[in-house]
């Protein structure tokens, strides 16, 4: 019964090209299908959405990186994932269209795209070799075959349409009859079996691809981060300041800001993790498992962690209570020595499981600040999103030049023989954060009531610590604001003004003075190269 249904469904009045464009679509799906489904025994990365989508990421220039990144936020790998899927289902369409007219090209078309898919796994940063390869031409193969079939089974309506009998409904039509005319019977069964055995392809590779994760998640359910030998001094009560709508002064994880190229979060399993340090002037090259590093004295520092990405005002900063390995003792324990004390290296490079890699001075990491490798972030063990087992944080440097996540190697180098990932895309060389003030109370466009509004936010100068932050009414006086308690001079400082608000529109404006001395200027940059400076304005109506 069901094939008949399909059958008159399937009229020849339909045209062709419509046919055609519905076996391109099909022969799309089947295609990724089973480049998922091959990528399970390789691995997930090779999958071609994901891997055109990486290389896609790599080759973004700087400017457009950092719009999308301002405009989507977090979700900007699932924009740039539809993005991809959105251009293959045209192409595939537009190649189902093409190959009933012309049968090769569309094949053709199909194996190019198997190519392109196959070049970026392959070139892919954390490529494992030519098997990254083998979902890309597998999707391909499937998917030309299948495009091959289907259009076959159209392409006898171009000879003889007329000579095509209506099925007599409740009958029926035998093959022989069928393949006379164009055989629908066969294009309605290929069809509808390919779609279903891709659906099922899919699923299967999907639920492959996601146990994989599946060590990882339990070596990191079974981790119990040891008490730090150094804890952290708890935080002064009076560093939370009661204003509602002002950040917290600690950064739950969940809502801890993430910023990175990973289409896929790397799941790395903590019990064969191994890190790697090696490179200029290490005197003894040394590889760590998780253990060694849990067997060395922890320490646990509060650390104020902030993205070069950030636009006056914006939202990646946040402030954690990391657990983690002294980087400095690390070092000094392979025969690193600073480049002030003759070290001959002074970038130190760190590597990630997915082939990111993070420069930073090795005179920062050495000079006595809390740069470590941290295990834990909150109390808990790293998130993946965050880094899981083992990532870097440097206080006062951006992320992008410190705080390199699912660490797996460092590399001691010199800044002129080698420029890691972000500097080769336009970025600095060296980013010290930084000092910047938020306005987190009133929010923009807020309409508060005549009388005393409270004025608050966060403001930060990591490393050099927060002397001082003053508010801005229009065009007024600077107003000194009040300084919640200082926890270290590597977090973030809140602060409150009470306002008297008056009827009518106010700009709000707020700047911050660090403890060297150093006002937060006025002059508005972009966030590239180095970070955007700029004073963060709030306009209001109070009624
Ligand atoms: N492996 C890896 N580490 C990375 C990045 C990345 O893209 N890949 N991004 C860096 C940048 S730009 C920042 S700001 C911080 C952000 O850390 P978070 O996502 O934990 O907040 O991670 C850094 N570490
Ligand atoms: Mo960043």
């Amino acid at each position: 019964m069901r094939d008949e249904e399909k059958d008159q469904r399937v009229r020849p009045g339909l045209p062709r090209l419509a046919l055609g464009a519905l076996s391109g679509a099909l022969a799309g799906f089947a295609a990724l299908a089973v480049a998922e489904l091959v990528a399970a025994p390789v691995r997930q990365q090779s999958s071609p959405v994901i891997a055109v989508g990486g290389a896609s990421i790599d080759a973004t220039p700087a400017p457009v990186k950092d719009w999308a990144i301002r405009h989507f936020g977090t979700n900007d790998k699932l924009v740039l994932q539809l993005g991809i899927l959105g251009v293959l289902a045209v192409s595939a369409v537009a190649l189902g269209v093409l190959t009933v007219r012309f049968r090769r090209v569309g094949a053709a078309g199909v194996l190019l795209s198997g190519v392109i898919g196959a070049a970026a796994a392959v070139s892919r940063p954390n490529s494992t070799g030519i098997a990254d390869a083998l979902p890309s031409i597998g999707g391909a193969a499937a998917g030309a075959l299948l495009l091959y079939v289907l259009v076959g089974r159209l392409t006898a309506v171009r000879r003889s349409p007329a000579s095509v009998p209506e099925p007599v409904p409740g009958e029926a039509p035998d093959g022989l009859t069928a393949s006379a005319g164009w055989d629908r019977r066969g294009f309605v069964l290929a069809a509808a079996s390919a779609a279903a055995a891709s659906a099922a392809v899919g699923a299967v590779g999907r639920s492959l691809n996601a146990s994989h994760g599946q060590d990882a998640i339990a070596s990191r359910n079974a981790l119990v981060l040891p008490a730090p030998g150094s804890p952290a001094r708890p935080v002064p009560k009076r560093a939370a300041l009661r204003v509602p709508g002002i950040s917290p002064f600690v950064t739950p994880n969940k809502d801890f800001y993430r910023v990175d190229t990973a289409l896929v979060v790397p799941e790395v399993d903590s019990r064969t993790w191994r890190l790697r340090v090696h490179g200029k002037g290490v005197r003894r090259p040394a590889t760590y498992s998780f253990d060694d590093l849990l067997r060395r004295e922890l320490i646990e520092r509060d650390i104020t962690l902030t993205c070069v990405s950030n636009e006056v005002g914006g939202p990646y900063a946040g402030n954690a209570r990391w657990t983690g390995v002294r980087l400095a003792g690390l070092l000094a324990e392979c025969g690193v020595e600073s480049p002030s004390r003759g070290g001959r290296a002074d970038q130190l490079v760190a590597r990630s499981v997915d082939g990111m890699t993070i420069g930073s001075p090795v005179e920062d990491v050495m000079d006595g600040r809390d740069a470590m490798l941290a295990l834990g972030m909150n109390g808990e063990p790293l998130p993946f999103e965050h880094g899981f087992p083992v990532r870097m944080v440097v206080p006062g440097l951006y992320g992008f030049v410190s705080a390199c996540k699912w660490l797996e190697d460092i590399e001691l180098t010199t800044f002129d023989s080698y420029d890691p990932h972000w500097v080769k895309r336009g970025w600095a060389r060296r980013a010290p954060i930084k000092t910047e003030s938020r306005i987190d109370a009133p929010k923009p466009f807020a309409r508060p009531k005549a009388g005393t509004v409270m004025v608050a936010g966060v403001a930060w100068a990591q490393h050099r610590g927060i002397d001082k932050v003053e508010v801005r009414i229009d065009d007024g006086p600077w107003q000194e604001a009040h300084l919640a308690a200082e926890d270290t001079r590597d977090t973030w400082r809140q602060w409150s003004l009470p306002w008297q608000a008056t009827k009518g529109g106010h700009t709000l404006t707020v700047r911050a003075t660090d403890r060297t001395g150093g006002v937060q200027t006025g002059r508005r940059t972009r966030t590239i190269p180095d970070g955007a400076s700029g004073w963060h304005s709030v306009v209001v109506t109070v009624d």
